[in-house]
């Protein structure tokens, strides 16, 4: 179900704004007075309203003490405000002087938000303006164009269905969890630039990426513990419940994917539609840079001085796998997507990027090799960056190459 959790509506005085852009209606304004009231009596919303008069002043301050605070903007517009008890705001929502309207919110755990607009209240759809990421940051500040005119401009956000939720913490029995970090949709860039110290020639060219729909990527590899769970097996050269499952092959990793996916079924804990799955390359390198495009998802580190602080690699590892989640995570709380064991991902090797923008990019049709990404214990530094990527065999197993598992929808 949405539950719309705060409400914003702006009802601008009957005057002209001469000064505020696209603004041809503001001649004949027709101001819309009772439409608050619809939703100052819904159960659950409070209203904050605030006119000129001083009595609303001290109505509006005692107000904003257990809501939100709220200002009025440069044009003497009066701004009224219903939030839900549940939201927290912040930073007061300011209405700015270009005719922008700020707001910033906290974070409530990890659930994802949108942000809707309605021109009037009785009529029109609400209209998507921007997703409300709360895994970027747990602090967000939006500007969002505000019309000027005798129209009432209504936003609301939403919390956005999760199916996934009760996944983010999955419960295998005996003791054993496999934990999920949410991954947001966006754009990014992938590849490494021409001037980046290291790259290799097959890490281009830069090509714009969109992933289109959120998923679930494991916080950290897999471990022996949960392979075992699952495959009844070890196959790994060094042993410890806590270290990352080794020399598995892409076709066994990918087997351990539906295998999982069957018993979850089964359990009623996935979803209809969704499975687990390798990442694609492409959502692997959009989750481990986590919003950075530098070399590292923790910045460039020319020298590689702070690369021990990220990642088991071969000046730091003593030749061998460590329990995963013993370094510093990125961004969004991904831990050893630099170093410790290599990754598989879904997709077949190509020695080059489609260049362009593209969305969901599944990797080449065809081919032989697949793509394994992020460094292992037996690698120099330079084979961890963010952009580095090399090919295997999909039979081929090596005590330096593991995996992680997404969860996501099949559509
Ligand atoms: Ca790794
Ligand atoms: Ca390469």
């Amino acid at each position: 179900m949405i539950l719309p959790i705060f409400y914003i509506d702006l009802q601008l005085l009957p005057f002209k704004l001469d000064h505020m852009p696209g603004d041809s209606k503001s001649k004949s304004p027709h101001p819309n007075p009772g439409s608050g009231n619809r939703f100052s009596n819904r159960p659950g919303w409070k209203r904050v309203c605030m006119g000129r008069a001083p009595a609303r002043l001290l109505l509006f301050v005692v107000s904003c003490l257990a809501l939100a605070a709220i200002s009025v903007g440069a044009f003497g517009q009066s701004v009224s405000v219903a939030v839900d008890e549940a939201v927290a705001l912040s930073r007061p929502i300011k209405f700015l002087e270009n005719g922008r309207l700020q707001l910033a919110w906290v974070n409530e755990g990890a659930l994802g938000y949108e942000l809707f607009r309605r021109e009037q209240l009785e009529r029109g759809s609400w209209v998507k303006v921007v997703d409300l990421n709360p895994v970027m940051e747990s602090v967000q500040t939006y500007d969002l164009a505000v019309e000027a005119g005798p129209s009432t401009a209504f936003y609301q956000i939403r919390k956005i269905p999760d199916p996934l939720a009760s996944l983010q913490t999955l419960d295998l029995g005996d003791g054993i969890t496999m934990e999920f970090v949410r991954i947001p949709s966006g754009t990014f860039i992938m590849g490494s630039p021409q001037s980046e110290t290291h790259r290799e020639s097959d890490e281009g060219p830069l090509t714009e990426v969109t992933i289109s729909e959120r998923f679930l990527l494991g916080k950290y590899e897999v471990t022996q513990a949960q392979w075992e769970w699952v495959m009844g097996t070890n196959p790994s050269r060094f042993k410890g419940d806590q270290l990352p499952v080794e020399r598995v092959s892409w076709n066994l990793a990918v087997a351990f994917c539906e295998r999982l996916t069957e018993r979850e079924r089964e359990s009623g804990r996935l979803p209809e539609g969704y499975a687990f799955t390798l990442p694609t390359e492409a959502q692997r390198e959009y989750a481990c840079r986590a919003g950075t495009q530098n070399r590292f998802y923790f910045g460039d580190d020319p020298d590689y001085g702070h690369l021990a602080q990220y990642a088991w690699y071969w000046t730091n590892s003593g030749s061998r796998t460590h329990p995963v989640g013993e370094k510093e995570p990125n961004a969004w709380g991904l831990y050893d997507m630099h170093g410790n064991v290599w990754e598989w991902c879904l997709d077949f090797y190509a020695n080059a990027y489609p260049g362009g923008s593209v969305i969901d990019p599944p990797g080449p049709e065809t081919g032989a090799a697949r793509v394994i990404r992020g460094g292992g214990w037996e690698d120099f530094a330079r084979d961890c960056r963010s952009a580095c990527r090399l090919r295997a065999w999909p039979g081929n197993s090596f005590s330096y190459l593991g995996f992680r598992v997404a969860v996501q929808n099949l559509k």
